[in-house]
């Protein structure tokens, strides 16, 4: 035999079983009734404790709607304040939540407006900045120009100064001033190579004439001393050039000079024949006669 019709067998059997149960059970209720015929009162009453069983039911039932509706409606009422409750918490936290909102944005939009003129006044700066730090480089710069220029103006001082100084020791020593130059005149006579020796060692040269102012100054410093001046034709006869080498252009001979007396005059003297009239006072002599000299130095080859 299978197992499913071995199954099927088992279930017909139970349901059969349940089939003489409900037989049973139904003949013994006929049973309970049959011992005698049920009259009107017995049915009546019987129908009264029915009805009364039945109001009993009823009753309970309803206390156990009205315990559900009393429920239901508290919960109602709890759920309904709970949410007025959380209404108005809402309505607080946006009332709140707006304030801080607009806080917020007027303190933004002032904060912007802080932001654009810190913008402006630091662009201002950055300007400003801009402008000082060039005159700044130009402060320094002249600053620099400055320190240069008082550098020199010392240094052009103390060459003054050194200057002056030495003029004064020149002065002391016997030295004359006139128009930029000092004038030696010696105390002894020398020929005219040692007497432009003697002037060379004391830093000057020969006496150069070169203006009338210049001669006539001489004329008068040096009164009638005839000395030597600086200018010569030994190197080309008749052809006179100063000790610098620049040639002869304002002349100052005594009447009938120079006459290269002898074939043996190249070199020159002043105060020839100086009556104190006559600004002339030339005359060429042998270069080897002693003479006085006549030094002169430039100021500014102190
Ligand atoms: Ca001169
Ligand atoms: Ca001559
Ligand atoms: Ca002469």
């Amino acid at each position: 035999m299978y197992p499913d019709e071995y199954e099927n067998i088992h279930q017909t059997e139970e349901r059969g079983e349940m089939v003489e149960m409900e037989v049973e059970i139904y003949e013994s209720a006929d049973t309970v009734r049959a011992p005698g015929p049920i009259t009107d009162k017995e049915d009546e009453s019987t129908k009264k404790e029915l009805h009364s069983q039945h109001n009993d039911g009823d009753s309970a039932g309803s206390r156990c709607y009205r315990l559900v509706a009393v429920v239901l409606g508290l919960l109602c009422v709890l759920l309904l304040t709970a949410i007025i409750l959380l209404w108005f918490k809402f309505a607080v936290e946006i009332d709140q939540l707006q304030a801080t909102n607009s806080n917020l944005t007027a303190e933004r939009d002032q904060l912007q407006t802080s932001y654009t003129n810190l913008t402006t006044e630091k662009d201002k700066l950055q300007i400003s900045n801009t402008n000082l730090t060039a005159e700044r480089d130009q402060l320094q710069t002249s600053y620099t120009n400055l320190n240069m220029k008082k550098y020199q103006l010392q240094k052009e001082r103390d060459d003054l100064q050194k200057r002056l100084s030495d003029l004064k020791t020149k002065i002391r020593e016997g030295w004359k001033y006139f128009s930029s130059s000092l004038y030696y005149i010696s105390t002894e006579k020398k020929s005219w190579s040692e007497s432009r020796q003697d002037c060379r060692e004391r830093g000057s040269d020969l006496l150069i004439i070169n203006s009338i102012e210049e001669q006539e100054f001489i004329n008068k410093e040096f009164g009638r001393t005839e000395a030597w001046i600086g200018l010569t034709d030994a190197v080309t006869e008749g052809i006179w050039k100063w000790m610098d080498g620049s040639v002869l252009t304002t002349e100052f001979w005594w009447t009938g000079e120079p006459n290269d007396y002898g074939g043996d005059e190249d070199c020159v003297i002043t105060g020839f024949h100086n009556t104190g009239f006559s600004s002339s006072t030339w005359a060429d002599y042998p270069c080897h006669r002693s003479e006085f000299w006549i030094c002169e130095k430039g100021v500014t080859e102190l």
